[in-house]
């Protein structure tokens, strides 16, 4: 029977559970990645679990979010990861090294293993042939300690790539053209499996953008094939001994196949607020820019930033527009100063930032107030970039170097020839920013500073609920929303208690204050609720303000796991008249909550209005049973 990559990789993986789609399955974990924003939460909950010394081939733990030390609060949290890496057997990345996903593809990623990162953007060593999944840092807890980890088998969509991509069109513009045709939620429950022709005209660093914004579609994880361009790029890096060539059987079932001709893409921008409101670059060009930011997993390659450094080289950026880069790695940085790249940049006008998230998640460089920015990231939604009305952009490095050097939105073809860059026959590899820890770690001493408190946990699901509706929300709405990034809060990760003041707060002020006052109550939603980032905080803070349940038409997969993890149940409309006529302030109650969880149908009585609706609860017979726990902490701990 001939197989498909993805099930190819779960079958190698495979410990409990069969391989049909729907049904939930427990692999076993290779590889974990976690970085400092959710990094502290996910290794208080390892420590909460007494597992001693790390059960995985491989964990490196990255600092790369919370690099902007104003303060006490990030610079303790790196120094509790260092010391709890050293202690249990985990690789650290100091700050300065760059980008979680940009270092773990240069250094680790691996055809055929299995990786689990608690950061949504994980995926991108897919591009290596590599079964990348994002989740919370409670599941890559648990996969440190030797657990599985358990997901629904995806449906796996195959991306069949044919011809070539054009002159001044890049893999960047490749995902934003399937973005455009699927949407932000076209992915949900599925694998993109990219297979055909067009796969080896397309460097690892390509596929890696293209794996990496697969996560804005909402996708479990997209994998490339690891073939000849795979085995080259990892003898550059010196890792030749890592390969192993890996594709799909001939025939090989899929459950939905797309066609995407690379030749026909043109320059792609996404407009605000969605990163699937994509439109061509010709059709917004010269619309005003005030600002120009490259770099982030996305689009942090030596080809990327080398034909930035070249398209600036002898020109000056425009005198209205502010340009930023940060190169995503210290390999990436030394290479750009090797080749006089970073020069030219400067001598362009050019703002160096450190190798780092910066700007994407709002660490610094926001937009003046109703700012354009131009973004080589993968995310534009309202806010994240630190100035609330900002109008954030997705493009190319391409298109984002020649809109800052005109001034306005420009097709990058405009600008003539594109450069040539050529790869080094070898990659520098800098390893003095990162620690391998001692073969026996077992007497270090963790050091916790004052911002680093306990984890909350909840009581075990009682049988009858009752409370309030505390806001009622729209489609798609982020994990942004939920729990806001940015400069001020972000180092509020390690303390629950201060983060969930700020739940919310960009889409109602007084929530907290109000979910506090009333002793909790429950969130009413529309599609796709929870898009975006892994961070468990969305969640975790919610519950800490006394959530019981949130009651949506549709859930984003990362955010949906994170809430039963913590405690707080998904539960859907089974009609969508009950969404429109259930309103804010409502008063809710559930009888029989534990009959309800087993037959998969719960009854809701609607106090206020005086009727009865009914929600579905589907969770697999693990996830019922952590909820009924009132979260896995407390199941693993029992
Ligand atoms: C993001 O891009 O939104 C983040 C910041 O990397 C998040 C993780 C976090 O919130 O810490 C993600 O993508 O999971
Ligand atoms: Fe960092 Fe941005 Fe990538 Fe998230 S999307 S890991 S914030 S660079």
């Amino acid at each position: 029977m001939p197989k498909n990559l993805t099930y190819k990789i779960l079958e190698e993986h495979r410990v409990e559970g069969r391989l049909i789609a729907g049904e939930s399955i427990g692999v076993s974990v290779d590889q974990t990645l976690t970085q400092d924003a959710t990094g502290t939460v996910a290794y208080l909950q390892f420590e909460a679990m007494n597992a001693g010394r790390v059960q995985t081939e491989l964990s490196v733990s990255y600092v790369d979010h919370n690099t902007l030390q104003s303060g006490f609060e990030n610079p303790d949290d790196h120094r509790y990861l260092r010391s709890v890496a050293a202690r249990y057997g985990i690789i650290f990345s100091r700050p300065g090294n760059g980008i979680c996903h940009q270092v773990h593809l240069e250094r680790f990623a691996r055809p055929g293993k299995t990786l689990l990162g608690s950061d949504s953007h994980t995926p991108t060593a897919g591009g290596m042939g590599m079964l990348a999944i994002g989740v919370g840092g409670q599941d890559v807890a648990c996969a440190m300690a030797g657990l599985p980890f358990f997901l629904a088998v995806p449906q796996v969509v195959r991306v069949e790539l044919k011809g070539e991509l054009q002159p001044w069109v890049t893999a960047k513009d490749a995902i934003l053209e399937l973005l455009r045709r699927l949407s932000v939620k076209g992915g949900v429950g599925k694998v993109f499996e990219y297979g055909g022709g067009g796969v080896e005209t397309l460097s690892v660093p390509q596929r890696a953008t293209m794996a990496n914004m697969g996560a804005e579609l909402g996708a479990t994880t997209s994998v490339f094939p690891a073939d000849e361009r795979t085995l080259d790029w990892l003898t550059r890096q010196g890792r030749r001994d890592d390969d192993r060539p890996l594709r799909a059987d001939d025939d090989a079932p899929y459950d939905e196949v797309v066609e995407l001709d690379l030749s026909k893409i043109e320059p792609l921008i996404a407009l605000p607020h969605s990163p699937d409101n994509v439109r061509p670059v010709r059709e917004v060009a010269g619309r005003t820019v005030d600002q120009v930011c490259i770099g982030s997993c996305t689009n942090s390659s030596l080809h990327d930033l080398c034909t930035v450094g070249e398209l600036l080289r002898g020109r000056a950026v425009h005198p209205d527009v502010s340009l930023g880069i940060s190169p995503g790695s210290q390999q990436i940085l030394q290479l750009i100063t090797e080749r006089s790249a970073l020069e030219a940049m400067i001598g362009a006008g050019a703002r160096i930032l450190e190798s780092a998230c910066g700007p994407c998640i709002g660490m610094g460089f926001s937009p003046p107030s109703g700012g354009v920015s131009l973004r080589t990231f993968n995310r534009n939604f309202e806010g994240r970039t630190g100035t609330a009305d900002a109008l954030s952009h997705l493009c190319s490095p391409e298109t984002a170097v020649a809109s800052a050097l005109k001034g306005v939105i420009t097709d990058p073809r405009d600008l003539g020839r594109p450069p040539a860059v050529d790869e080094p026959d070898s990659y520098p590899v800098p390893t003095s920013l990162l620690i391998h820890p001692p073969a026996d770690g077992s007497e270090v001493e963790i050091v916790r500073g004052p911002n680093i408190k306990p984890i909350p946990t909840r009581d075990a699901l009682p049988d009858s609920v009752r409370g309030n509706v505390l806001l009622k929300v729209g489609d798609n709405i982020t994990t942004d929303h939920i729990m806001p990034a940015g400069s001020k809060i972000l180092p509020l990760r390690s303390n629950i208690p201060a983060i969930s003041e700020y739940v919310f707060q960009p889409v109602d002020p007084d929530f907290a204050a109000r979910a506090k006052q009333q002793g909790g109550g429950f969130i009413t939603g529309g599609e796709n609720y929870g898009q975006g980032s892994s961070r468990e905080h969305a969640a975790l803070a919610p519950m800490y303000l006394g959530i019981i349940a949130v009651i949506a038409r549709s859930f984003a997969r990362i955010h949906r796991s994170n809430l039963i993890n913590f405690g707080i149940l998904p539960l859907t409309f089974v009609s969508g008249n009950d969404y429109e006529r259930t309103g804010l302030n409502d008063r809710l109650q559930i009888t029989g909550l534990h009959d309800g969880l087993n037959s998969g149908t719960i009854s809701v009585r609607n106090l206020t209005g005086a009727y009865e609706f009914q929600v579905r609860c589907e969770l697999s017979d693990r996830e019922r049973e952590i909820a009924r726990a009132g979260g896995r902490l407390n199941m693993v701990k029992s």
